[in-house]
């Protein structure tokens, strides 16, 4: 067997700007993404609720995470499960009351879990009371709430941008002979943020909620919300169109008049005394220009722009590295990286990277540096779930459809116990509970060596080690390129994390770097014993955590 050499030639890609100073929140929280259909239903529809969020926060706070983000729970006729909200400041009842969030917001600040909440600013639903209004006349003072343009001359659509969710960008509406611009859904218009009503409108619902005491906002489609005036076609020879669906949207994304808009969010949130924080779901072309949506050197616009493009890498040492390398680099001075590998449009950690590696992906989420957002099951190792086209919820045919089911298969109901329904539901749930490779969380919690109590120790671990959860970061060379390994490191404490992205063992040499190894955690959930500094063992994909020196 060979002996792989670990070396460190590099300098840190990071290192702690105030290494004694106290961080805010959120520069060292673990985020955890409750899609609160599939969570847990207490009244027995069948479909998730606060309650139920609520009812389990005990389990989350057992987990360690800091934040819960809770996808919408707005009035919504659901033709996108609540992202075409029809009231911003009222909860849809399928989700509950008033009076339960209030409750759940109450208990997660008792148990020390701060809520961040969606907030989707780009479009609202068809039957938002200011949709109504606006479609009902050229003349009604909501009108330019919306985007209304004339057709062409030949009738054909104002352009030719197309929908994310697929088909024109435009529908003609019969009532005034005029087309409505909807980035996605026909039923999701989008909002006029260049009207100044529409846009004070918008800033009250932010207060609405701060007033109430969320710890802040993931902001929804953020990128996009401010488009080119003129609404230029896009010519179908033109290279944008190729390469992916921002790229072709060019005129609608990352426009220089968002950056203002984002800035007075940032005010409003920062006006409050509980740090709120600002959360974006930031598509971008490259990890440089995802750096705008923080404000760059100023760092006054998004706190946490959302890093979206690594769950879009292969699983693969060499690939996430460097991808990781290249981020770290592009960040601004003084910006806290955000680590996302799936969530409710991507799909589950378990079913993209394989079953041997999806605890590997959590040792990967939690250990590198920057804010982990988990998505609920991954710690568990939920697979993406069987959907038969009957059963099929999700009206999603997009571009990026990865297995042509739509997003339903990473949205299924939470697995709680062995209960019919896995213990989230009493009927049939709105989507199946999926039944292969079934576990749950009543099982794992029995069991020392599940990936649940991988997780937990893992997340003990990183809060308990200033070197995990605020230390700096250093990739390291090896000899061999199925492994990835980097170091943490915090006043003097070095944590080493060694991923094995293969079926093959070996033993590696950390002679050049350390004369003393402390085991912490291997993703066996075993103890395994290593003679001297240089013959640590690794097996076929596992991951480890030691403690250096
Ligand atoms: O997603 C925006 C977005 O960019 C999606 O089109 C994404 O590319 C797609 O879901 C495929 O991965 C946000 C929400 O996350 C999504 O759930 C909503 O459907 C969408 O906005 C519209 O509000
Ligand atoms: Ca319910």
């Amino acid at each position: 067997m060979t002996s792989v050499q670990l070396a460190s030639n590099t300098q840190p890609l990071y290192s702690p700007i105030s290494p004694n100073g106290q961080l805010p929140w959120w520069h060292h929280a673990i985020i955890y993404q409750i899609y609160p259909r599939s969570f847990q239903d207490t009244n027995g529809d069948g479909v998730g609720d606060l309650r139920g969020i609520q009812q389990r926060l005990p389990y989350l706070q057992a987990l360690g995470i800091d934040a819960i983000w809770i996808t919408p729970f707005y009035r919504s006729p659901m033709a996108d499960f609540g992202y075409d909200v029809s009231d911003y400041c009222d909860i849809d009842p399928i989700f509950g009351t008033m009076a339960d969030f209030d409750a759940m917001l109450a208990t997660a600040h008792e148990l020390g879990i701060r809520v961040v909440v969606d907030f989707v600013p780009n479009h609202s639903s068809d039957q938002h009371p200011w949709f109504i209004e606006s479609r009902s006349s050229r003349d009604n003072p909501k009108r330019d709430w919306y985007i209304w343009r004339d057709g062409k001359d030949d009738g054909q659509p104002p352009n030719n941008w197309e929908a994310f969710f697929h088909g024109s960008a435009w529908t003609l509406d019969p009532t005034t002979d005029q087309y409505y611009l909807h980035l996605f859904l026909d039923e999701q218009p989008d909002l006029n943020w260049r009207n100044p009503e529409l846009a004070q409108a918008m800033k009250q619902v932010l207060h609405f909620w701060l007033q109430k005491g969320v710890d802040g906002f993931r902001l929804d489609a953020i990128t996009t919300m401010m488009k080119a005036p003129d609404f230029p076609d896009m010519p179908p020879d033109d290279p944008r169109f190729q390469g992916g669906l921002l790229l072709r949207l060019v005129d609608v994304h990352n426009y220089p008049d968002l950056h203002p808009i984002l800035r007075e969010f940032r005010q409003i949130v920062d006006s409050y005394p509980n740090q709120p924080i600002l959360v974006g779901e930031t598509g971008c072309a490259d990890f440089n220009e995802l750096m705008d949506f923080g404000g760059r050197e100023a760092l006054d616009e998004i706190h946490l722009p959302m890093n979206l493009k690594t769950p879009w890498f292969a699983w693969d040492a060499h690939v996430l590295k460097q991808a990781f390398t290249d981020y770290y680099t592009a960040l601004s001075k003084g910006a806290v990286p955000s680590l996302v590998l799936g969530n409710h449009d991507q799909g589950r950690l378990a079913s993209r990277y394989g079953v041997e590696h999806h605890r590997n992906a959590n040792m990967l989420l939690l250990t590198l540096w920057g804010v982990p957002t988990m998505y609920y099951g991954d710690e568990l190792g939920m697979l993406d779930g069987l959907i038969l086209p009957e059963q099929r919820q999700d009206p999603f045919v997009g571009h990026d459809d990865y297995h042509g089911l739509g997003r339903d298969p990473g949205r299924t109901p939470m697995q709680w116990d062995a209960t019919a329904y896995a213990g989230f539901s009493t009927v049939e749930p709105w989507l199946p509970v999926q039944t292969t490779f079934l576990s749950n969380v009543a099982e794992q919690e029995q069991d020392p060596s599940s990936t649940l109590n991988f997780c937990k120790r893992l997340i003990e671990l990183r809060r308990s080690s200033p070197a995990l959860h605020r230390g700096s970061i250093q990739f390291l060379e090896t000899t061999e390129p199925s492994l990835l390994a980097y170091q943490r490191e915090f006043e003097g404490i070095r944590n080493l994390i060694i991923i094995n992205f293969a079926d093959t063992s070996c033993t590696l040499d950390l002679s050049n770097m350390t004369d003393r190894v402390e085991f912490w955690l291997s993703s066996r959930m075993d103890v395994p014993t290593f003679d001297t500094v240089s013959s640590i063992f690794i097996r076929p994909y596992e991951s480890l955590l030691l403690k250096l020196g």
